[in-house]
């Protein structure tokens, strides 16, 4: 800004400024983070105004596009954001909401405004951290643009001429600040693609299309079946009970609650949740009211059946196979956690549990014969609990003389302190071999597999537990089986005897396969692994390149560090090594390049966006291999390197 325009601001105007400026100052204060978290969060604010425009009666489709120059184009057909000056500020309604941090509250009072996010801040503060934002409004009949760079004015609102007949509505393009969130991030149509799916759930009627123009292609998300649609889209891969997902919906005061439920023969169960359409990761106040209340309704109903016998189901036998969608509006909603992702408000957890078993017990009224399915299938599942916990009493009881039942191809570490233990689960024999021999005995593990491990996701705890490279790990790692949602847990990360657990699977097709079947098993079975950041993924090397007379290896992980290092050697002879796999490597190889602490890189495995994350789990169930190859590709996105 030239100090010319300063001079002429008023002091509105440079407490204005100080606002946005402490936005790019403090970022991660709005957006959570500059990575690529807080990089789609500015779609989700954007798009989150779009949708307001939606629940509010005015909107009824928004084009989403990922424009050629990585910068992203949001439009609704709603009233257009009004662009009559204002009397106080005497500067047009547009530019106010795009530049003053607080400027959304004055246009709260309709009170509909419910959905989640900055509250109407959204606006300045995407504003603030995109290197443009250019705002197009059609209203009265005319077509309006004004444009901004990181959250000043750069071209004024103008008039352009006519809308086009009939047009309506709100286009905003911008683009996010390298500045602030460095060169290397980019939108992902993924990404975009998941919440776009998520919304058209969550707003049933409302007509969400994705244009992708980088990969030219469309995608239209429209469902008039609201949150039991969503139930039984996260449902899919599995088998259903019956056909027509359940709904269940209602008010408690303020409060708004949908529920949508199906059942399906699967054994996991799969919920999400949603307060103002901000997922909640980690559920809260009425996901307790939803499962408290989901458990007395289907127990009661059962009891005046006659269906009940001895082994009443627990609520977790009662969740198993059950896909639901538990989403609530909310005036006030209060969220806690690192990541923000669960739901506080008592008030939410009343009006959850009340509509959900007030609806609900209608529902198994009004269907006995499915209600009946339903119970049985609790009841298996509470027998199959019974015999998991024997199995775990086996498996406990299996080799009391042996030291603490440990698995015999286990080479354990001479360290007890789980803080500096490592185990590697290593794929197949001849590379567990060689890391046997290549490690540090003193603090590092190998426990080698054989071959695939069970698809957990299909399998179910009991079968889970049968399985010998799943009861070696379980023994291995030494800290229980659980954490499955919908199951009991007796998964106790004090008796965790590694801090670090490693998994080294080739960097091939199988490798790959391999490594998402562990970390599905990590998921399901063990996740406060994840959370805990305790897993890792090793990264042994693609090539070894040896120049001249020289002993020396130098070890590359892709075939873009391979073209680097060859372009800098230029006409010395030279001598490529590729690593098929892990196997191919000798000992002292292995410990060089992906064991040794000082030298190897390993990615942790992050989750920090569970939602998404379970999303790509859900994919993973099915039997397509698109969806799979997808997830190993996005892969890496988890992952953050450490040296
Ligand atoms: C692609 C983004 O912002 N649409 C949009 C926004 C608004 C209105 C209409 C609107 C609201 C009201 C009256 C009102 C507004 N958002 C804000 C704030 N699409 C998009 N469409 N007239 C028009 O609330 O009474 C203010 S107006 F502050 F939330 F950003």
């Amino acid at each position: 800004m030239s100090a010319e325009v300063t001079a002429n601001y008023d002091a509105s105007a440079i407490k204005v400024l100080k606002g946005l400026e402490g936005v790019r100052h403090r970022p991660a204060m709005y957006i959570g983070g500059t990575q690529a978290d807080g990089y789609h969060h500015l779609f989700k604010e954007i798009l989150d105004n779009a949708v307001d425009e939606a629940l509010a009666g005015f909107a009824t489709q928004i084009i989403t596009t990922l424009n050629r120059d990585g910068s992203l184009t949001i439009e609704d057909n709603g009233r257009g954001i009004p662009v009559d000056i204002m009397p106080e500020e005497q500067k047009p309604a547009v530019e106010v909401i795009y530049t003053v941090l607080h400027a959304g509250g004055k246009f709260e009072e309709g009170a509909y405004k419910v959905s989640g996010g900055l509250h109407g801040v959204g606006a300045s503060v995407v504003n603030a951290l995109s290197q443009f934002t250019r705002v197009e409004v059609f209203r009265n009949g005319k077509h309006y643009r004004i444009e901004f760079s990181r959250g000043e004015v750069t071209q004024p609102l103008q008039e352009l001429g006519p809308a086009p007949q009939g047009k309506r509505g709100t286009r905003v393009t911008f683009l996010p600040d390298p500045q602030i969130f460095g060169n290397e991030l980019k939108f992902e149509a993924s990404r975009l693609r998941v919440r776009l799916r998520e919304v058209s759930f969550l707003v049933a009627g409302l007509k969400l299309i994705f244009r992708d123009e980088i990969h030219q292609k469309e995608e239209v998300f429209f469902d008039e079946g609201g949150v039991a649609s969503f139930a039984k889209f996260r449902a899919d891969g599995e088998e259903l009970l019956y056909d027509k997902p359940i709904l269940l919906q209602g008010q408690v005061e303020a409060v708004g609650v949908d529920v949508g439920l199906v059942h399906t023969k699967g054994y996991s169960a799969n919920l999400a949740s949603f307060a103002n359409m901000i997922p909640t990761a980690d559920g809260g106040t009425h996901v307790s009211g939803f499962k408290t209340a989901y458990t007395r309704a289907i127990n009661t109903y059962a009891r005046k059946a006659g269906l009940a016998k001895d082994l009443e189901p627990t609520g977790d036998d009662l969740l198993e196979g059950l896909s639901a969608v538990i989403s609530v509006k909310i005036p006030q909603p209060q969220f806690e956690g690192q990541t923000k992702g669960k739901l506080l408000n008592p008030e939410a957890g009343t009006a959850v549990s009340k509509v959900v078993y007030e609806k609900l017990s209608e529902w198994l009224e009004e269907n006995p014969r499915l209600a009946k399915a339903i119970y049985e299938k609790a009841q298996r599942a509470a027998q199959a609990r019974e015999a998991a916990r024997k199995a775990r009493e086996l498996v406990r009881r299996a080799n009391p003389l042996e030291s603490d039942d440990l698995p015999g191809k286990l080479a354990d570490c001479q360290s007890e302190d789980p803080a500096e233990a490592e185990l590697f689960i290593v794929e197949g024999d001849s590379a567990g071999g060689s890391a046997k021999s290549g490690r540090d005995r003193r603090f590092q593990a190998i426990l080698p597999l054989r071959g695939k491990i069970l698809n957990v996701e299909k399998a179910g705890l009991n079968k889970a537990l049968k399985n010998a490279e799943v009861r070696a790990m379980v023994a291995a790692i030494g800290a229980g089986i659980g954490g499955k949602d919908g199951e009991e847990a007796h998964f106790n990360l004090e008796d965790l005897r590694y801090h670090k657990i490693i998994i080294m699977t080739d960097a091939d097709v199988d490798g790959s396969h391999i490594r998402t079947l562990l970390l599905t098993f990590f998921y399901r079975y063990m996740r406060p692994i994840i959370e805990q950041g305790y897993l890792y993924v090793a990264q042994p090397p693609l090539y070894g390149l040896r120049v001249g007379k020289s002993k020396q290896v130098q070890y590359l992980f892709d075939d873009e560090a391979l073209k680097k290092a060859l372009a800098e050697i230029g006409d010395k002879p030279y001598e490529i090594q590729r690593f098929k796999g892990l196997g191919e490597m000798n000992a002292e190889q292995l410990w060089e390049t992906t064991m040794d602490p000082a030298r190897r890189v390993l990615k942790k495995v992050e989750m920090k966006d569970a939602s998404y994350a379970a999303q790509i789990f859900d994919d993973l169930m099915g039997s397509d291999v698109q969806p799979r190859r997808e997830f190993i590709e996005e892969y890496a996105r988890f992952a953050q390197i450490e040296v």
